[in-house]
């Protein structure tokens, strides 16, 4: 199937924005909706948005970035750019831009001076800390924060205040893909990188619309199809989305019954002859759990109970497309490349599943070669280089360690100039626990910085009240927010290129932001914040910093020895990122395009051909792992599955998107996406208003019925970026989590639909 340039906008052009802004064509993009003027200077950055990491030129005029275009030296985007990326200059001089502290006095919040709202901060936080521990206090960050921010903060949490409670909200986006890594080879991150995608043949992408959710990496899939007729395209996912219309296969598969797909395919490539024996032989073993081991045999045995013509009831896939499928992806002829993203990690199972699909690479042998990879997509822009590499999450330290392993606390604790044991052993609470200690009151103080957690976390109804209920303080560029409108104190942040930092994207790419115009009114950029706040709080010596400079070449120390060693500050600054490991030297090694492989990754020597060496024995583990359904199936009183995500057009709470006009135009409210046959049998036409009611509460939409994305019948679809009360979709959400990666289940809960 040959794709054209109007089908691809069909794909993914939904607003006429889009249209204009002509993403997936580099001349395009140097017009668009912003009218491309001759600016006075443009300075490099990243875009602000996705974890594709698009490099860009803000073009400055009279102190303000007036146009925005596409890094053509960014190997990421080559020039292009989304239409999000393109508009990002209309969210930086809105009317609700939050220029001035603010703290709450008689129930409201006033204008404050900076010395007053930091006073409040630190005399709450120690009193805190004095009568109930250091565990009552707790920060939840961001994956679209700074590196050096979170660096910074989780820094001064560990080792200054003495506890764990350092969270963010990439639980509730990437830890079941950090779990899937970190179980099956050891460490965190892809081993491939966005290349893959030019050298690959087969296409596997299950739970992501990378159509919406990563239009420049879709374009890029789409430019290869193009290349080559040989190219062949399977998208699994319960709901035909815009990234299924270029799909030679569609699998609609039944919500959270992918495990059991994922199996057969497993098990028709065993059955068939068609694994990579030496492979196998010489870099994996066969696990159950994290030490039950098992033969090869075993792992055979296990597969028998999901034959294609078991599982075919169960999973809503025929027995003969499983076998088609997996005979694609094992052909030794073809290169075959996995995507996947949220439909995978928002699961009770999330962790599984990533596993499941690392299978079926290993049992082929097709990875760390071009074009074979099974590669993890990132959402936020930064979730990886902020978070998952700098220690942003209660369980991990910077560079690839871990709370619970004491030489790896002490590791740091020599680093930071600390006395050994400074450190607690024991990990922080998890988002949902984070805040569910903050309902019981356990929780005294919690900082907020660069997430919207009142809108954005499971089971609004029981956490919201506690957002009330602890001091919170609330780090934002813009207020009210459904955060801010809870908290105690807000603190005015600068803005996307109104400060310089790092964000690291899907790909281990490390790329720089240079500071490009002042932030407005008394905005700060959050590293002077923490670095003020860990000076107030009386850690001076953990914070000695004057520039974010000064934060990386900490940092680097940190990194020194891992297998994330990356470029230097002086490198990033002057280049259009670097995927890491930069190794031996930061300041002049080359970047890795692919991990673990020999004539790639530094750390591979001469005739070891492919070494998982993050794992002691050096074998990447393929994992029995059953089907077990979402926590919260269908029922008879609660008959249809709900599942929640995003449209190409807006950025989750949409603080920032809600203010660019062509973007909110474009999808002015959200609303429920109903299948043909069941809004038929309801009564409902398109544009209705539709109850949609769940054990936790009730939310009113408009019906869509054969909109963008086509839900399989049974199943209604919400996006979660209206701010609305009627519309707050994530009160009607289930708060169950993977227990291995503490990942809520965004993805699946059971609801009723009615005519309201
Ligand atoms: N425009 C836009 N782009 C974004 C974002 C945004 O807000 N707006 N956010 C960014 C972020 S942080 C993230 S995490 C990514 C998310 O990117 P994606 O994960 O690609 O997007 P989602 O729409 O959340 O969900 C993807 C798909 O999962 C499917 N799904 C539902 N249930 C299941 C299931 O049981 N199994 C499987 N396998 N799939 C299922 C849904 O039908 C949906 O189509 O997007 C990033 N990019
Ligand atoms: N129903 C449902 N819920 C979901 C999901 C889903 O698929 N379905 N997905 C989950 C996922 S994957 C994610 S990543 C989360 C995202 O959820 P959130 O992180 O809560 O959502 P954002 O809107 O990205 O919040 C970022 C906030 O930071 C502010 N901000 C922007 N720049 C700066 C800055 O430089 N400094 C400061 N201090 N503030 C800044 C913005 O105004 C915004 O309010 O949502 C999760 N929630
Ligand atoms: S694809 Fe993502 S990173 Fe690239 S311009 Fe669009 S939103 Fe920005
Ligand atoms: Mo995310």
């Amino acid at each position: 199937m040959k794709f054209s340039r109007r089908d691809f906008l069909k794909a993914i052009a939904v607003s006429a924005a889009m249209l204009a802004a002509g993403c997936g064509n580099k001349r395009d993009t140097q017009k668009g909706p912003v009218e491309q003027k001759d600016a006075e200077k443009w300075v490099k950055g990243v875009c602000r948005y996705c974890g594709t990491g698009c490099g860009v030129l803000a073009g400055v005029t009279g102190g303000k970035i007036v146009a925005v275009k596409g890094d053509p030296d960014c190997a990421v985007n080559k020039g292009r750019l989304c239409v999000k990326g393109i508009l990002l200059p209309k969210i930086m001089d809105t009317k609700d831009r939050a220029k001035k502290p603010l703290i709450r006095k008689d129930g409201k919040l006033v204008e404050a001076s900076w010395d007053e709202a930091m006073n409040l901060i630190v005399e709450k936080f120690k009193e805190s800390i004095e009568k109930y521990g250091p565990d009552s206090v707790g920060f939840y960050g961001s994956g679209q924060t700074f590196a050096e921010e979170t660096y910074a903060m989780q820094k001064i949490f560990r080792a200054g205040i003495g506890t764990n409670n350092v969270e963010g909200n990439p639980r509730t986006c990437m830890a079941s893909a950090v779990a899937g890594f970190v179980t099956t080879y050891g460490a965190d991150e892809p081993m491939g990188t966005y290349a893959d995608i030019e050298a690959a043949d087969t296409f596997f992408l299950i739970g992501s619309n990378s159509a919406e959710a990563h239009p420049v990496l879709f374009s890029r899939i789409v430019d290869r199809k193009n290349s080559d007729p040989n190219v062949k395209i399977i998208v699994a996912d319960p709901r035909k989305t815009r990234t299924a219309d270029i799909a030679d296969y569609y699998l609609p598969f039944i919500p959270s019954r992918d495990l059991a797909m994922m199996n057969a395919m497993a098990q028709v490539i065993v059955e068939e002859g068609l694994t990579d024996e030496k492979f196998i032989a010489d870099h994996t073993e066969f696990m159950k759990g994290a030490s039950d081991k098992l033969t090869y045999e075993e792992y055979k045995a296990f597969l028998q109970d999901y034959t294609p013509e078991k599982v075919e009831a169960a999973c809503g896939i025929p027995a003969a497309t499983i076998r088609e499928v997996a005979r694609l992806f094992a052909d030794p002829k073809r290169n075959t490349m996995s995507m996947w993203c949220m439909g995978f990690n928002q699961r009770t199972r999330g962790v599984w599943a990533n596993n499941l699909v690392h299978n079926l690479h290993l049992l082929t042998g097709k990875i760390c070669r071009p074009g074979n990879t099974p590669f993890s997509l990132t959402g936020q822009p930064s979730a990886c280089g902020s978070v998952r590499e700098t220690g942003g999450l209660s369980h991990i330290l910077p560079a690839h360690r871990f709370v619970a392993n004491e030489k790896h606390r002490n590791e740091l604790e020599e680093i930071w100039g600390v006395p050994k044991g400074t450190m607690p052993s024991k990990p922080g609470y998890h988002t949902l626990e984070m805040f569910k200690a903050a309902v019981t009151g356990d929780l005294k103080c919690l900082w907020v910085m660069t997430t919207n957690p009142g809108q954005s976390l499971p089971n609004l109804n029981y956490y919201r009240p506690g957002m009330e209920k602890v001091f919170l303080v609330v780090s934002e560029a813009y207020h009210p927010t459904r955060t801010s409108e809870l908290a105690d104190v807000v603190l005015p942040a600068a803005l996307w290129m109104e400060k310089e930092g790092v964000y690291g994207n899907g790909e281990r790419r490390t790329n720089h932001i240079a500071k490009a115009v002042e932030p407005p009114g008394e905005a700060r950029s959050d590293l002077e914040t923490i670095i003020d706040f860990g000076k107030r709080m009386g850690f001076e010596k953990l914070v000695p910093f004057k520039t974010p400079e000064e934060v990386w070449a900490e940092y680097q120390k940190c990194q020194a020895g891992t297998d994330m060693q990356m470029a230097s500050y002086r490198r990033l600054r002057e280049g259009h990122g670097f995927t890491w490991p930069v190794a031996p030297d930061p300041d002049s090694s080359p970047e890795t395009y692919i991990r673990y492989a020999e004539g790639y990754d530094p750390y591979v020597k001469e005739g070891e051909g492919i070494k998982f060496y993050c794992r002691k024995n050096n074998r990447a583990v393929i994992y029995a792992r059953p089907q077990i359904d979402a926590q919260e199936m269908p029922d008879a009183e609660y008959p249809f599955f709900l599942t929640t995500g995003r449209m190409l057009e807006h950025w989750h709470t949409a603080t920032m998107t809600g203010n660019v006009p062509e973007l909110k135009n474009a999808a002015p409210e959200m609303y429920v996406e109903v299948n043909e046959e069941d809004a038929k049998r309801l009564g409902i036409n398109e544009g209705d208003l539709v109850n949609i009611t769940s054990r936790r509460a009730t939310c009113k939409f408009k019906a869509k019925i054969n909109g963008r994305g086509k839900p399989m019948p049974g199943l209604v679809y919400v996006s979660f970026h209206d701010p609305e009360d009627d519309r707050l979709i994530n009160k009607v959400l289930l708060d169950a989590f993977d227990p291995g990666s503490k990942q809520p289940e965004y993805k699946v809960c059971a609801v009723q639909i009615a005519k309201a």
